[in-house]
């Protein structure tokens, strides 16, 4: 695999532009956003811009799979639900939605959206309650659609029964020098593991529905207009069957601190309730009316969940030498599960607090909640 920067400078360029019948030779490319995963660069050709993505094959190991389930989902709002906003990807020459290269790698494009913008820190709870809103509206809106239909992009994504499997095997089988220096985290983590207890009983609820879920709700894979209003939600490689809790999990996980998971100072790691009640509120907002009440009653779980999960994976992948995450300092992947392992930390500190919160919004209809989303 090259660099992002190495690429652009790659004459190729101008082949996967031309499979998207864009003029390849009059565009220019910048690198774009901040994934881990897939590599993305902003195209202008004259007065038009796009959006292209790399998909990362290690990872996604079928990438058409990808392409399948967002024409499905297109093909579904334009019938059903004409006036939700869908990002449609461009198709290929050949009327793909995915293009493969000589070097077998995937791309797919997209149109930037003019006067849309994306962050990647969330500064004002406003950005919380709308990007929250987005992404129940997108469920919501996929509610009459048949789940079962969907390819399953990435399997067992966020099964935290494999991941805490996943995780006791690199305790055993990865590298023991690490192991020992990570000795305190490994007993918090060991001591919490009651949270994958009631995964596996949520999995066995019937209360608990599987639904289309996004699986990645970072604040950046959602669309701000002017007014810093929500306009939809982009980044759909990972939209499969799951629960909830993983769209909830994820927001709670990366909008509740005001640092990320990126921070070695652990004393800057906190969990603002302001946040907290502007992701209820927002989520509610869109999805309270479909939500059964033990679903509800599990929205503060939801951030344990995924906090605990990201936890356990980012220390997996440390045992293991960083073969998943990869890292660009010695022990960063360390320092990744150490930051979300505090997050857990003072999320059970306000259990409390945060609960009552949920249990007095699951009373409340969901059109008390005021906001800027229609
Ligand atoms: C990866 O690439 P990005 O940042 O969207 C990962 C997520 C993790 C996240 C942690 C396919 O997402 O599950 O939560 O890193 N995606 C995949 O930063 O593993
Ligand atoms: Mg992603």
């Amino acid at each position: 695999m090259f660099g992002a920067d190495k690429f652009v400078k790659q004459i190729l360029l101008s082949t996967i532009l031309d499979a998207f019948g864009l003029p390849g030779s009059n565009c220019q490319t910048e690198v774009f956003g901040s994934g881990l995963i897939n590599d993305t660069w902003l195209v202008t050709c004259g007065d038009e811009k796009f959006i292209l993505q790399r998909i990362n094959s290690a990872i996604f190991s079928e990438p058409a799979a990808i392409g399948e389930n967002i024409r499905q989902i297109g093909d579904y709002l334009k019938e059903k639900n004409p006036g939700y906003f869908f990002v449609q990807p461009l198709a290929t020459t050949e009327e793909k939605e995915i293009f493969r290269d000589e070097q077998g790698s995937y791309y797919r494009m997209f149109p930037f959206i003019e006067y849309s913008h994306t962050i990647d820190v969330v500064h004002k709870p406003q950005e919380a309650y709308e990007a929250a809103a987005q992404f129940g509206k997108f469920t919501r809106a996929l509610s009459g659609f048949d789940v079962r239909s969907l390819r399953t992009t990435l399997p067992d994504f966020h099964n935290l029964s494999l991941r805490q499997h996943q995780f006791l095997q690199a305790l055993e089988s990865g590298n023991q020098e690490k192991k020992k220096e990570a000795h305190q985290l490994v007993k918090f983590l060991e001591g919490n593991a009651g949270i994958v207890n009631e995964y596996i009983t949520i999995t066995n609820d019937p209360h608990f529905k599987l639904r289309v879920t996004h699986h990645d709700t970072k604040i950046s894979n959602v669309l701000f207009n002017e007014k810093g209003e929500g306009i939809c939600v982009i980044d759909l490689d990972t939209v499969m069957p799951g629960y909830y809790i993983s769209d909830v999990g994820d927001m709670l996980r990366t909008y509740l601190s005001p640092v990320s998971e990126e921070e070695k100072d652990l004393s800057l790691v906190e969990v603002r309730e302001e946040y907290f009640s502007a992701i209820l509120g927002g989520y509610m907002k869109t999805m309270g009316e479909l939500l059964s009440s033990t679903e509800k009653q599990h929205f503060l779980y939801a951030g344990k969940f995924m906090i605990y999960m990201q936890a356990i994976r980012f220390l997996t992948d440390y045992l293991h030498n960083d073969v998943y995450y990869g890292s660009k300092y010695p022990g960063q992947n360390l320092v990744r599960a150490l930051n979300q392992a505090k997050l857990l930390e003072k999320l059970l500190e306000k259990e409390n607090i945060l609960q009552r919160l949920v249990s007095s919004s699951a009373k409340i209809p969901s059109s008390h909640f005021a906001g800027t989303q229609k």
